[in-house]
């Protein structure tokens, strides 16, 4: 079967990027374009025709080759640039649904290919991805590192100590009787501790990666009425939540996707904290102190015209939160003092929301500092990479002198476990390496 799709934005638009990928690629690029040769590698200027009525599709277009296996997918490959308009998008991909033996691909199925192909690892794949939805800087950079390969080397090399140490178990319970000199055993038991302390290291990374992919979760609590959902809107630049100077008017967790000066930020407006009697907002409260429990950052917002600040929020304050004394133009003189971060501001006059954005960046970037490596970027790898580690543990718990082939089997699963990040699981690359470093050629 033979898949092709529209890989650029739906039009209109100046050009649009059909692929196509499948043996009967060539055949069916001679039919739409009466090309009699077309040149791999290379731009072709053609047009694009209905095979069934001889009509022209488009005019004016270049036709892109590239045969198996050195192509996007692995499978021969042609990317088609015509008109971006929609009735040629259109009319283009009806043709070819009426070609025989062709469909409109699925999802991500190009790339699919390409690691059923082995041209990519799946570490590249789901980065590939990664990279198409990045929305901010550093989402882009992430990405970037990852398909250039930055974790699947890292892990690659893991997996080669492992599969070595797990060569010299292997080659000492196959031939006992030979002289392995005993201090193998040693030095595979210090090996796999390195490979633990080095797994150790990674899933210690506060989560920094997969905060990137998903986002800076950012609560807003704090006082009824303190402007906490004019704050959302002014940030989000539109209204996503109700104003009103009703006291509790927000109940229900309301959440927007933010890019602040790069970071990608979830935020969320939640219900003022009060005592409150009515049953509805008493939920609200209590959804809105989970949200700030869960959240990376919490603003609080107080106005600072407040005579008392009710108790709970006071216990809210800490190091990591912000405080937003907020409506300064009625008053801008700051009443209240607390020993943490805190902006006396205006949401309404947007009065100082600029230091706040500053501040909310200042403390992501130091409670999340990094150095940008992030080898974790989904739930996925960490828990692989912990059922790796419990692998590794159940092994150097074991007296390997007794239970060798035990202990090899811990490995083994260890093995598997570090594979399944980057998608390779085999058993080959383990003999492989055996006969590699014993010549058991005697
Ligand atoms: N003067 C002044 N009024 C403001 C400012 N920010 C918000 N308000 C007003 O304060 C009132 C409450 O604003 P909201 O944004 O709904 O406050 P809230 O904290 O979300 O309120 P609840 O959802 O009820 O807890 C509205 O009338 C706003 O127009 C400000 O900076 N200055
Ligand atoms: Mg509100």
């Amino acid at each position: 079967m033979n898949i092709y799709a529209l890989s650029s934005g739906r039009g209109p638009s100046g050009i649009a990027i059909v692929r196509i990928s499948g043996k009967d690629t060539l055949k069916v690029c001679k039919n739409l374009t009466k090309l009699k040769e077309i040149n791999s590698n290379e731009v072709n200027y053609c047009k694009f025709h209905d095979p069934k009525n001889d009509k022209v599709i488009d005019p004016e277009a270049l036709l892109l080759w590239f045969p198996a296996p050195n192509s996007y997918t692995g499978d021969d490959l042609a990317e088609f640039q015509v008109h971006g308009s929609n009735a040629v998008i259109n009319a283009l991909l009806k043709t070819l649904s009426e070609q025989d033996n062709f469909r409109l691909a699925e999802p991500g199925e190009f790339t699919k290919i390409a690691f059923q192909n082995n041209k990519i690892d799946l570490l590249k794949a789901e980065s590939i991805g990664d990279l198409i939805h990045a929305e901010t800087e550093l989402q882009r950079d992430q990405a970037v590192k990852l398909v250039q390969g930055n974790a699947s080397n890292y892990y690659n090399d893991l997996r080669e100590k492992l599969i070595k140490s797990l060569s010299y178990i292997e080659a000492k319970i196959d031939f006992a009787e030979d002289d392995l000199p005993e201090k193998v055993l040693i030095e595979v038991q210090n090996s796999i501790k390195e490979i633990h302390k080095d797994i150790q290291k990674i899933i210690e990374d506060n989560k920094i990666g997969e905060k990137i992919r998903d986002g800076f979760r950012v609560s807003i609590t704090g006082e009824v009425n303190a402007g906490k959902s004019s704050l959302l809107n002014l940030l989000a630049k539109r209204d996503v939540a109700i104003v009103s100077d009703e006291e509790g008017t927000t109940r229900d967790v309301i959440e927007t996707y933010l890019n602040i000066d790069g970071y990608p930020v979830i935020l969320a407006d939640t219900a003022g904290i009060r005592d409150a009697k009515n049953e509805v907002e008493k939920k609200g409260i209590s959804l809105a102190l989970g949200k700030s429990k869960e959240a990376d950052l919490n603003i609080i917002v107080i106005d600072n015209s407040s005579k008392k600040i009710n108790n709970e929020i006071q216990k809210m304050i800490n190091k990591d939160t912000i405080v937003l004394l907020n409506k300064s133009d009625i008053s801008d003189k700051q009443n209240h003092e607390f020993n943490v971060d805190t902006v006396l501001a205006s949401v309404k006059s947007n009065k100082n929301i600029d230091k706040l954005i500053n501040l909310i960046k200042a403390k992501l970037s130091k409670k999340f500092s990094s150095n940008n490596s992030a080898l974790i970027t989904r739930e996925r790898h960490r828990v692989k990479l912990n059922d790796c580690l419990k692998e590794i543990d159940k092994f150097l718990k074991k007296d390997q002198n007794k239970d060798l082939e035990l202990a090899a089997e811990d490995l083994r699963m260890a093995t598997r476990h570090l594979g399944s990040i980057v998608g390779k699981v085999d058993v080959e690359e383990i003999l492989g390496s055996i006969f590699k470093d014993f010549c058991i050629g005697k």
